[in-house]
């Protein structure tokens, strides 16, 4: 049936542009809540939260986390406006994780990971290796192989535990003696497996979550001078020049009242030019005095490799010197002097700040996306490559998620013959178009009309869903995303089209299933070809089961200009959601019109929407390559992470589309779709 839906569907926009531009007139999707700001900002905005400012220059500013005081509304109404990256305080030491040997417990590291995910904070790992927290059956072991085996088997079962989840571990803590000496600090470690322990532990932590940056982090390294600074300076050396993989160093940054050494600067700079990022990681300043904390944050905004701070608490109640209020909220969560001094060191504007101290409305909402977009595409990177068995003319709706170091595609393949799917990796996008295509058809998913595919990760069952259309919304799942064979067979998200749905699909199909959760439900949407756009609700814990309360989110009664392929994001490190819905324009081509909400079944206010300020369209993309499309059509965005929150980053975004030759015609079925990224040009950060 969509088959034959599907041929006419090209010759359809003739009915014109002012229809196109008239849309917005009608429908929920474009009802504006009185209370919200400006949808996006300008390219040189001044945020008002530390989170959003950092991002505006490709950082994060995070906090140390304590899972039990999540049930604390101050801590977390704090935590969740201002900081866009989490690091658990305690829970992912090894007297946490591993207390009895091999038996693992991550409740408390889970909670907070969790947690983080779902609000789209990152997540820095602390710590696999150190001496201290460090349970006494592991500190009492006398052999060096049995130790070896022990820290490799934490490392491996920790780390893998939070796979792809963590932006950052700090590998190996604090393993560099205080003092003079600018050597390895003794240990059970250092002692049973000598100075070799730390190069083990980053090739043991790199095997077990590649995508994760590995740091080494130590406090007292920050004066350049210091000979502890030094010691952790050649140690990296030597790691950069045998190929010992690092990435980053930590700088704890625990201050006295006088704030980082006048050279603190230099020290972060000298780490960067040997190849590493370096990290504020635990920062705190006795007394907090603003100055402390504008040179601080200063330093790390001047060295282009200094990523992210991290503030070891919260407000001054939370800290582990709680006595010397360090940290950058009081003990009722009132901001202090330090905030405005750490916000202004970014460039953020205080002014903001104090017109926003008695408002609700949460500060991240000012950094987010700009309100106009500007792209750069790729040439055709990805095409079809028939085989005797599968005639292809095209690939179609591609989805994507980077994961484990690779960029894994899931498309609808396109032939005379119908719809399937097709998967193929590959670790870069020069190497797109040579990547083999397994094709699903082979695997239990089956032969059979299946297209339109979404990848994620659902975290909390820790399986891959493949969600795709069949003339119902189906799934399948795969514990292993790498393994084409491992997907299940097709299961179906209702028993029946919901009543809704077949009321309001008049001449239109079914197509385009797209899952996201928040914290506590998720959402299916899907689009009818019929101006409508519906949105179906189950829980997080109910998943994928129990989708209910079907309602339509959009609609329009120009069907061409709210037509299929929607998306919808989570904007990491921001309480906003964006979503995408593909239009024909009035040139006949394909484009993205795109809008925001603060949840996701909330209403949805226009940002670039219209086909002179498009999300996405042939005139606001350039082409270096070649013009080879001029239609950007279903696609997706690279994310940010993989899991069932779809979040995607604030800045320079990319976006996998389908294009095609403008000049070629004929059956829709066989038309020569190929796939090419886009590339965001105009980020402010
Ligand atoms: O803040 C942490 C505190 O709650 C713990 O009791 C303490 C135990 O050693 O660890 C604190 O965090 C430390 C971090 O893990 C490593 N660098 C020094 C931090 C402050 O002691």
């Amino acid at each position: 049936m969509t088959l034959l839906k599907r041929a006419g569907r090209r010759r359809a926009p003739a009915l014109g542009l002012l229809a196109a531009i008239a849309l917005m007139a009608t429908g929920t999707a474009t009802a504006v809540p009185a209370n919200l700001p400006a949808a996006g900002t300008a390219a040189d905005v001044r945020a008002s939260t530390l989170g959003a400012q950092a991002a505006q220059s490709g950082r994060y500013f995070g906090a140390a986390v304590a899972a039990g005081k999540l049930g604390d509304t101050t801590y977390t109404g704090i935590l969740d406006r201002e900081f866009n990256s989490v690091t658990p305080e305690n829970e992912m030491k090894w007297d946490a994780t591993e207390r009895t040997r091999n038996s693992f417990t991550f409740g408390s590291a889970d909670q907070i990971v969790n947690r983080a995910t779902t609000r789209g904070q990152r997540l820095r790992g602390h710590t696999l290796v150190w001496h201290s927290q460090l349970p006494s059956w592991v500190s009492s072991i006398t052999d060096a192989n049995t130790l070896r085996g022990v820290m490799n088997n934490h490392i491996t079962t920790v780390a893998n535990r939070y796979k792809g989840r963590i932006h950052s571990w700090d590998v190996v803590n604090e393993a560099f003696a205080d003092g003079g000496s600018g050597q390895h600090r003794p240990s059970v470690f250092q002692n049973l497996l000598g100075d070799g322990f730390i190069e083990q532990a980053f090739r043991t932590a790199r095997s077990a979550d590649p995508a994760a940056k590995l740091c080494y982090n130590d406090y007292n390294i920050e004066n350049w001078n210091d000979a502890k600074t030094q010691g952790v300076y050649r140690m990296v050396r030597d790691f950069k020049a045998r190929g010992v993989p690092i990435d980053c160093v930590g700088l704890q940054a625990h201050f006295g009242a006088g704030g980082p050494p006048s050279n603190f600067q230099t020290t972060l700079s000298s780490f960067a030019a040997l190849g590493v990022d370096v990290q504020i990681t635990e920062l705190d300043i006795a007394q907090a005095p603003a100055s402390a904390f504008t040179n601080t944050v200063r330093a790390c905004m001047n060295v282009a490799r200094c990523t992210g701070i991290t503030v070891w608490g919260i407000r001054d109640s939370d800290s582990w010197r709680s006595g010397e209020n360090p940290l950058l909220f009081d003990r009722n969560g009132n901001k202090k002097a330090a905030y405005q001094a750490a916000l202004t060191a970014m460039g953020g504007s205080p002014a903001t700040v104090a017109a926003q101290d008695t408002s609700t409305r949460s500060a991240a909402q000012a950094a987010a996306l700009p309100s106009s977009f500007k792209w750069s595409s790729s040439g055709a990177l990805i095409g079809p490559k028939p085989d005797s068995t599968h005639n292809i003319a095209a690939l179609k709706d591609p989805t994507v998620v980077h994961y484990n170091g690779k960029y894994h595609v899931f498309a609808s393949t396109a032939s005379a013959a119908g719809y399937n799917l097709a998967y193929l990796s590959f670790t870069d996008w020069s190497q797109a178009g040579s990547a083999t295509h397994h094709y699903l058809d082979r695997t239990a998913i089956g032969t059979g009309y299946r297209a339109a595919p979404q990848v994620f990760y659902n975290a909390p069952q820790r399986l891959w869903y493949l969600v795709y259309q069949t003339g119902n919304a189906s799934y399948s799942t795969n514990p292993d995303i790498s393994n084409p064979n491992g997907w299940s067979a097709p299961r179906n998200f209702y028993s029946s089209m919901p009543d809704i749905i077949r009321q309001n699909i008049g001449n239109g199909y079914w197509v385009d299933m797209w899952v996201i959760c928040d914290s506590a439900n998720c959402y299916l949407f899907s689009s009818d070809d019929n101006g409508h756009l519906y949105r179906s609700q189950t829980s997080v814990g109910q998943f994928p089961n129990g989708f209910t309360n079907t309602v339509i989110v959009a609609q329009d009664s120009n069907k061409y200009a709210l037509w299929e392929a929607s998306n919808i994001y989570k904007v990491q490190g921001t309480n906003q959601y964006l979503m995408l819905v593909e239009a024909i324009g009035s040139d006949g081509r394909r484009w993205f019109r795109s809008w925001t909400a603060t949840s996701l079944a909330g209403s949805w206010t226009p940002l670039a929407a219209s086909e002179s300020n498009p999300f996405a369209r042939a005139n606001n993309t350039t082409f270096p390559a070649g013009t080879w499309t001029r239609d950007i059509s279903h696609g997706e965005m690279i994310r940010a992470g993989y899991d069932q929150t779809l979040t995607i980053p604030a800045c320079r975004l990319q976006y996998l589309y389908q294009g095609m030759n403008p000049s070629a015609g004929g059956d829709y079925n066989t038309l020569p779709w190929r796939l090419g990224l886009l590339t965001q040009t105009n980020s402010a950060c």
